[in-house]
């Protein structure tokens, strides 16, 4: 497929989903050069290396399930995995599959540009590269653009600051000192209880409370081991058929037809075991505000009776949106935490930020002095990374305008007007609705396939119709407007960022549904794309 100089695909980033895209594509014998940003490989798992930063889905199900040797041989100590775990086990995976080679690190894409003529990308960095190649495939994550906010007199501060997002490779130690967080989501839930452990004083400025179940992470329990792994296929196949990725079990189809103390025993049993599946009771809680309001009760609940000061329980109580429509966090004592002398919290939506100042943070009634300061701010999730890149497809077309009012896209894997391109786990599709490496592996597959196809078609070029992705957006739309999700402000709904779009950016329609849409879409001969 090459010509001189000329690789047959760029993939830009080297995550779980790059690195298993380089794996299929050497399979085709295609040349391949991978760009990342970061000194080595894993992506997320590579840059969010907060204190507490652990993987909220099971170890047993967070992991490829490409190479039966490779599942079979690695052990995870955890029921959930923590994020050094994580990052030896994916460097691991790019030595064992001898990945690296084909790896330029410490570089970003800074521009992806077809070129109608030749029918092939152009992709440069800001070390100077540029490659031709016929195909590109972004697989620059879905929470990779930390965000920063625009805080007044932010350059101001005087001590250190630090994002999450971006933490310091050696860690930081914060022992004896007064420290601010800002942000209350996953990030900030893991990382509050071990840094109240250090911090002499620790200050949590809290926007929107948010809903946490406790994780009861615990060393992984060996028989476990044994049992998925004597029976890893089967495992799978349920995981890749299943609505979020990982198996759930479901109660029932209604919160509000099950008897009150039945529902009341169901919630503890769910809060006992621990974990994101709680939503997953009854099918009901994310379409129906009634019947959500039972579950978010529950949690009330819990919290009320984990935090002695009433007041501080009711500001880390959520009452304004529903319970599941921002990502549910799982925490280990996040609530508890709240009890220790030393953590104070501080409600924004009663006192906001006014200002940084070079001693701390001023809101609207006190200035809080800290010597250091976290930003627990989050991402421009699902389409940041790929909008910080110039890319355009034919004609010029800058993807920036093309998504000015949301990000559009064929089953969130291409989109109209950019030919050759991919987006692994891309807007539209089920991605951080979803275990990730399910998600990432289903891309990965369908990519490798159509490529093989279109080597075996003798064509050059394949392209979503602009009738195709018409009809997916409004799909995608349809189904998530069928749910509660559009009442949170939601980084699902571009909420977090200022100035953007309001959409409903991830498929709910589920993993295995979605999964066979795809497959029919490739089985029909690629239906809704022009192949050339
Ligand atoms: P999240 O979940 O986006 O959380 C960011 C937090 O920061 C959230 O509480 C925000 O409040 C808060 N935030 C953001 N900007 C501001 C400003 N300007 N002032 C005050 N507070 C602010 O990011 P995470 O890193 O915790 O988690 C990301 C995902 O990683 C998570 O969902 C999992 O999928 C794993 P808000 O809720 O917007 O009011």
């Amino acid at each position: 497929m090459s010509g001189e100089n000329d690789l047959d695909a760029v993939v830009v980033g080297a995550g779980f989903a790059g690195l298993y895209m380089l794996h299929r594509l050497r399979g085709l014998g295609l040349s391949v050069q991978v760009f990342e940003a970061g000194d080595g490989v894993g992506g997320t798992w590579y840059w969010n290396r907060y204190p507490g930063a652990r993987c909220d889905v099971e170890s047993m199900d967070y992991s490829y399930s490409f190479s039966d040797e490779l599942q079979q041989e690695w052990t995870w100590t955890e029921r959930y995995a923590a994020q050094p775990e994580i990052l030896k086990y994916i460097n691991h995976v790019a030595d064992r599959f001898d990945l690296r080679r084909d790896i330029k690190f410490s570089t970003r894409v800074t521009s992806a540009v077809f070129d109608d003529a030749r029918r092939r990308w152009t992709v440069q960095t800001d070390r100077g590269d540029r490659v031709s190649a016929r195909f590109c495939i972004m697989a620059t994550g879905c929470l990779s653009d930390a965000q920063v906010p625009d805080i007044k007199g932010r350059e101001t501060f005087a001590g250190p600051w630090y994002h999450t997002g971006h933490w310091p490779h050696g860690g930081v130690d914060f022992t004896g000192q007064r420290v601010g967080i800002i942000g209350t989501g996953s990030s900030a839930i893991q990382s509050i209880p071990i840094i109240a452990r250090q911090a002499s004083q620790l200050v949590v400025f809290q926007r929107t409370p948010n809903y946490s179940m406790p994780a009861h992470n615990a060393a992984l329990d060996p028989e476990y081991e044994q049992r998925v792994k004597a029976g890893y296929a089967e495992f799978r196949r349920q995981a890749r058929e299943s609505r979020i990725g990982f198996v759930v079990e479901r109660s029932g189809d209604s919160a509000l037809a099950a008897a009150p103390d039945e529902r009341e025993r169901e919630y503890e049993k769910r809060w006992r075991r621990g974990g994101l599946g709680f939503s997953a009771a009854y099918a009901d809680i994310l379409t129906s505000q009634e019947a959500n309001d039972t579950a978010a009760e529950f949690f009330r609940k819990k919290i009320r009776a984990i935090v002695r000061d009433p007041d501080v329980a009711a500001a880390l109580t959520p009452t304004d949106y529903p319970l599941g429509t921002k990502r549910l966090c799982v925490d280990t004592d996040y609530y508890a935490t709240f009890n220790r002398d030393n953590v104070s919290l501080v409600d924004l939506r009663k006192t906001p930020i006014e200002a940084i100042t070079p001693r701390g943070v001023r809101t609207t009634v006190a200035e809080y002095a800290v010597d250091s300061l976290v930003f627990a701010t989050g991402f421009d999730a699902m389409t940041g990374a790929l909008l910080k890149m110039d890319i355009r497809g034919r004609g010029g077309l800058a993807l920036r305008d093309k998504w000015a009012a949301g990000p559009r896209t064929y089953l969130g894997l291409a989109v109209a007007g950019f030919p050759n391109l991919f987006t692994i786990t891309g807007p539209g599709s089920p991605s951080v609705l979803s275990n990730m490496i399910v998600s990432i592996e289903q891309h990965v597959d369908w990519i490798t396939d159509c490529l093989r196809e279109l080597r075996a078609q003798d064509r050059q070029c394949i392209e979503a119709t602009a009738e195709a992705e018409e009809a997916w957006v409004t799909h995608v739309n349809d189904v998530g407007h069928m749910t509660l999700y559009p009442r949170a402000k939601s980084w699902y709904m571009g909420a977090n960022v200022p100035g953007k779009p309001r959409i409903f950016m991830p498929y709910i329609g589920g993993v295995g549904v979605y999964r066979q849409k795809c497959d029919e879409v490739a089985a029909a001969g690629y239906v809704g794309f022009t192949l050339s």
